[in-house]
Protein backbone atom coordinates (compact mmCIF):
# COMPACT_ATOMS: atom_id res chain seq x y z
CA UNK A 1 0.00 0.00 0.00
CA UNK A 2 0.85 3.83 -0.63
CA UNK A 3 -0.21 6.31 2.10
CA UNK A 4 -1.16 9.00 0.56
CA UNK A 5 -1.27 12.66 3.19
CA UNK A 6 -5.40 13.12 2.25
CA UNK A 7 -8.22 14.21 3.94
CA UNK A 8 -9.88 13.37 6.01
CA UNK A 9 -6.91 10.96 6.76
CA UNK A 10 -4.17 9.01 4.64
CA UNK A 11 -5.81 7.38 1.95
CA UNK A 12 -4.25 3.78 1.24
CA UNK A 13 -3.29 3.64 -2.66
CA UNK A 14 -3.40 0.16 -3.91
CA UNK A 15 -0.72 0.10 -6.62
CA UNK A 16 -2.07 -3.11 -8.27
CA UNK A 17 -5.65 -2.53 -8.03
CA UNK A 18 -6.19 1.29 -8.40
CA UNK A 19 -7.54 2.85 -11.56
CA UNK A 20 -7.75 6.82 -12.54
CA UNK A 21 -11.04 8.13 -13.38
CA UNK A 22 -11.28 11.26 -16.09
CA UNK A 23 -14.91 12.49 -15.59
CA UNK A 24 -16.13 14.22 -18.85
CA UNK A 25 -13.41 16.46 -19.92
CA UNK A 26 -15.51 17.14 -22.87
CA UNK A 27 -15.43 20.16 -25.19
CA UNK A 28 -18.95 21.28 -25.02
CA UNK A 29 -18.31 21.68 -21.05
CA UNK A 30 -14.77 23.11 -21.19
CA UNK A 31 -14.20 25.26 -24.28
CA UNK A 32 -15.40 28.70 -24.79
CA UNK A 33 -18.27 28.86 -27.55
CA UNK A 34 -19.03 25.52 -26.46
CA UNK A 35 -22.98 23.97 -24.79
CA UNK A 36 -21.39 24.99 -21.25
CA UNK A 37 -20.58 28.67 -22.33
CA UNK A 38 -24.00 29.06 -23.79
CA UNK A 39 -25.04 28.09 -20.44
CA UNK A 40 -23.63 31.66 -19.30
CA UNK A 41 -21.06 29.38 -17.14
CA UNK A 42 -17.17 30.87 -17.04
CA UNK A 43 -15.58 27.87 -18.48
CA UNK A 44 -12.69 29.43 -18.11
CA UNK A 45 -12.40 27.52 -14.69
CA UNK A 46 -12.76 24.48 -16.08
CA UNK A 47 -10.22 25.20 -18.70
CA UNK A 48 -7.21 25.89 -16.10
CA UNK A 49 -7.44 22.31 -14.74
CA UNK A 50 -6.49 20.93 -18.02
CA UNK A 51 -2.51 20.95 -16.88
CA UNK A 52 -3.57 19.26 -13.57
CA UNK A 53 -5.82 16.40 -15.15
CA UNK A 54 -2.63 16.05 -17.92
CA UNK A 55 -0.11 15.33 -15.25
CA UNK A 56 -2.44 12.79 -13.57
CA UNK A 57 -2.88 11.27 -16.90
CA UNK A 58 0.62 11.26 -17.27
CA UNK A 59 1.49 9.96 -14.07
CA UNK A 60 -1.11 6.88 -13.90
CA UNK A 61 0.47 5.87 -17.98
CA UNK A 62 4.35 6.32 -16.48
CA UNK A 63 3.16 3.30 -13.54
CA UNK A 64 1.00 1.37 -16.69
CA UNK A 65 -1.89 1.50 -13.68
CA UNK A 66 -5.80 2.18 -15.94
CA UNK A 67 -7.44 4.57 -16.73
CA UNK A 68 -11.08 5.61 -17.38
CA UNK A 69 -12.42 8.51 -19.46
CA UNK A 70 -16.16 9.08 -19.31
CA UNK A 71 -18.02 11.16 -21.61
CA UNK A 72 -21.77 12.33 -20.99
CA UNK A 73 -23.36 11.43 -24.23
CA UNK A 74 -26.34 10.03 -25.15
CA UNK A 75 -27.58 8.11 -28.46
CA UNK A 76 -28.11 9.77 -31.78
CA UNK A 77 -31.98 9.13 -31.38
CA UNK A 78 -32.10 9.51 -27.48
CA UNK A 79 -33.56 6.39 -26.52
CA UNK A 80 -30.96 6.35 -23.59
CA UNK A 81 -32.31 10.05 -22.61
CA UNK A 82 -35.28 9.59 -20.38
CA UNK A 83 -37.65 12.34 -21.21
CA UNK A 84 -37.31 14.52 -18.03
CA UNK A 85 -33.61 15.02 -18.54
CA UNK A 86 -34.39 15.95 -22.42
CA UNK A 87 -37.51 18.69 -21.18
CA UNK A 88 -35.06 20.33 -18.93
CA UNK A 89 -33.91 23.00 -19.22
CA UNK A 90 -34.32 26.32 -21.79
CA UNK A 91 -35.63 24.89 -25.28
CA UNK A 92 -33.06 25.52 -27.71
CA UNK A 93 -30.13 24.54 -25.51
CA UNK A 94 -31.86 21.14 -24.44
CA UNK A 95 -29.91 17.44 -25.13
CA UNK A 96 -30.01 16.71 -28.68
CA UNK A 97 -30.53 19.97 -29.87
CA UNK A 98 -27.89 22.01 -31.86
CA UNK A 99 -25.74 23.47 -30.23
CA UNK A 100 -22.35 25.64 -31.27
CA UNK A 101 -20.31 22.14 -31.26
CA UNK A 102 -22.81 19.72 -32.95
CA UNK A 103 -26.05 18.52 -30.93
CA UNK A 104 -25.39 18.90 -27.34
CA UNK A 105 -24.69 15.96 -25.16
CA UNK A 106 -24.77 13.35 -28.49
CA UNK A 107 -22.02 10.43 -28.70
CA UNK A 108 -19.73 11.11 -32.04
CA UNK A 109 -20.86 15.34 -31.97
CA UNK A 110 -17.65 17.29 -31.96
CA UNK A 111 -18.57 18.97 -28.82
CA UNK A 112 -18.61 15.40 -27.22
CA UNK A 113 -14.79 14.73 -27.36
CA UNK A 114 -12.86 14.94 -24.94
CA UNK A 115 -10.49 17.76 -25.08
CA UNK A 116 -7.34 17.17 -27.29
CA UNK A 117 -4.76 17.75 -24.16
CA UNK A 118 -6.52 14.75 -22.54
CA UNK A 119 -7.41 12.69 -25.30
CA UNK A 120 -7.44 9.14 -24.23
CA UNK A 121 -4.94 6.55 -25.75
CA UNK A 122 -5.48 3.34 -27.51
CA UNK A 123 -5.91 0.76 -24.62
CA UNK A 124 -7.94 2.84 -22.13
CA UNK A 125 -10.83 2.89 -21.57
CA UNK A 126 -13.37 4.98 -22.59
CA UNK A 127 -16.73 5.00 -21.42
CA UNK A 128 -20.01 7.13 -22.26
CA UNK A 129 -22.21 7.48 -19.83
CA UNK A 130 -26.06 8.58 -20.20
CA UNK A 131 -26.06 10.20 -16.51
CA UNK A 132 -24.26 12.10 -14.08
CA UNK A 133 -22.96 8.80 -12.55
CA UNK A 134 -20.70 6.69 -14.23
CA UNK A 135 -22.34 3.49 -13.25
CA UNK A 136 -25.86 3.99 -14.59
CA UNK A 137 -26.16 1.60 -17.92
CA UNK A 138 -22.44 1.67 -18.33
CA UNK A 139 -21.30 -1.88 -17.11
CA UNK A 140 -18.08 -0.37 -16.33
CA UNK A 141 -18.61 -2.13 -12.63
CA UNK A 142 -18.24 -5.06 -14.72
CA UNK A 143 -14.84 -3.61 -16.44
CA UNK A 144 -13.28 -2.47 -13.24
CA UNK A 145 -14.19 -6.06 -11.66
CA UNK A 146 -12.59 -8.23 -14.50
CA UNK A 147 -9.81 -6.06 -14.18
CA UNK A 148 -9.71 -6.27 -10.64
CA UNK A 149 -9.88 -2.17 -9.46
CA UNK A 150 -10.56 -1.62 -5.49
CA UNK A 151 -9.50 2.10 -5.34
CA UNK A 152 -10.31 4.77 -8.24
CA UNK A 153 -8.75 8.02 -8.44
CA UNK A 154 -10.99 10.60 -9.41
CA UNK A 155 -10.65 14.15 -11.79
CA UNK A 156 -12.46 16.14 -14.18
CA UNK A 157 -15.93 17.81 -14.09
CA UNK A 158 -18.15 19.12 -12.28
CA UNK A 159 -16.76 18.42 -8.97
CA UNK A 160 -20.54 18.36 -7.49
CA UNK A 161 -22.45 16.75 -10.44
CA UNK A 162 -20.54 14.11 -12.46
CA UNK A 163 -17.37 13.57 -10.23
CA UNK A 164 -19.85 13.75 -7.29
CA UNK A 165 -22.26 11.43 -8.20
CA UNK A 166 -19.43 8.88 -9.56
CA UNK A 167 -17.75 8.79 -6.59
CA UNK A 168 -20.99 8.36 -4.81
CA UNK A 169 -22.33 5.44 -6.97
CA UNK A 170 -18.49 3.77 -6.61
CA UNK A 171 -18.39 4.10 -2.90
CA UNK A 172 -21.75 2.73 -2.70
CA UNK A 173 -19.75 -0.76 -4.84
CA UNK A 174 -17.38 -0.90 -2.16
CA UNK A 175 -14.19 0.78 -4.11
CA UNK A 176 -12.09 3.05 -1.83
CA UNK A 177 -12.03 6.22 -3.91
CA UNK A 178 -9.60 9.19 -3.50
CA UNK A 179 -10.34 12.87 -5.78
CA UNK A 180 -7.60 14.61 -6.84
CA UNK A 181 -8.56 18.58 -5.51
CA UNK A 182 -6.68 20.48 -7.92
CA UNK A 183 -7.89 18.09 -10.92
CA UNK A 184 -11.06 18.85 -10.62
CA UNK A 185 -13.46 21.96 -10.87
CA UNK A 186 -16.79 23.58 -10.61
CA UNK A 187 -18.36 26.56 -12.46
CA UNK A 188 -19.52 27.37 -8.91
CA UNK A 189 -16.79 27.50 -6.68
CA UNK A 190 -18.55 27.43 -3.57
CA UNK A 191 -20.17 23.82 -5.02
CA UNK A 192 -16.49 22.44 -5.73
CA UNK A 193 -15.81 23.52 -1.96
CA UNK A 194 -18.84 22.32 -0.47
CA UNK A 195 -18.72 19.07 -2.23
CA UNK A 196 -14.88 18.67 -1.39
CA UNK A 197 -15.77 19.43 2.40
CA UNK A 198 -19.02 16.59 2.06
CA UNK A 199 -16.92 13.68 0.35
CA UNK A 200 -14.35 14.09 3.74
CA UNK A 201 -16.53 14.88 6.31
CA UNK A 202 -17.53 12.38 8.94
CA UNK A 203 -14.22 10.38 8.46
CA UNK A 204 -14.60 10.02 5.07
CA UNK A 205 -18.45 9.25 4.35
CA UNK A 206 -17.82 9.47 0.39
CA UNK A 207 -14.11 8.97 0.37
CA UNK A 208 -10.53 11.14 0.65
CA UNK A 209 -9.08 14.00 -1.00
CA UNK A 210 -5.77 15.45 -1.88
CA UNK A 211 -3.59 17.82 -4.02
CA UNK A 212 -1.88 15.96 -6.92
CA UNK A 213 1.49 16.93 -5.57
CA UNK A 214 0.76 15.03 -2.96
CA UNK A 215 -0.31 11.66 -4.94
CA UNK A 216 3.28 12.54 -6.80
CA UNK A 217 5.23 12.66 -3.85
CA UNK A 218 3.30 9.39 -2.35
CA UNK A 219 4.59 7.60 -5.69
CA UNK A 220 7.88 8.64 -6.09
CA UNK A 221 8.53 8.02 -2.65
CA UNK A 222 7.24 4.34 -2.70
CA UNK A 223 9.52 1.06 -2.44
CA UNK A 224 9.69 -0.49 -6.47
C1 LIG B 1 -23.12 18.37 -15.87
C2 LIG B 1 -21.15 17.05 -15.56
N1 LIG B 1 -22.72 19.30 -15.01
N2 LIG B 1 -20.22 16.39 -16.25
N3 LIG B 1 -22.30 17.37 -16.22
O1 LIG B 1 -24.22 18.42 -16.36
O2 LIG B 1 -20.97 17.38 -14.42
Amino acid sequence: MIPVPARPYPFQLDPAHTALVVIDMQRDFIEPGGFGASLGNDVALLEAIIPAAAELIALFRRQGWPIVHTREAHQADLSDCPPAKIARGRPGLRIGEMGAMGRILIAGEPGNQIVDALAPLPGEIVINKPGKGMFWATGIHETLQGLGITHLVFAGVTTEVCVQTSMREANDRGYECLLIEDATESYFPAFKAATIEMIAAQGGIVGWVAPLAALHLAIAGAPA
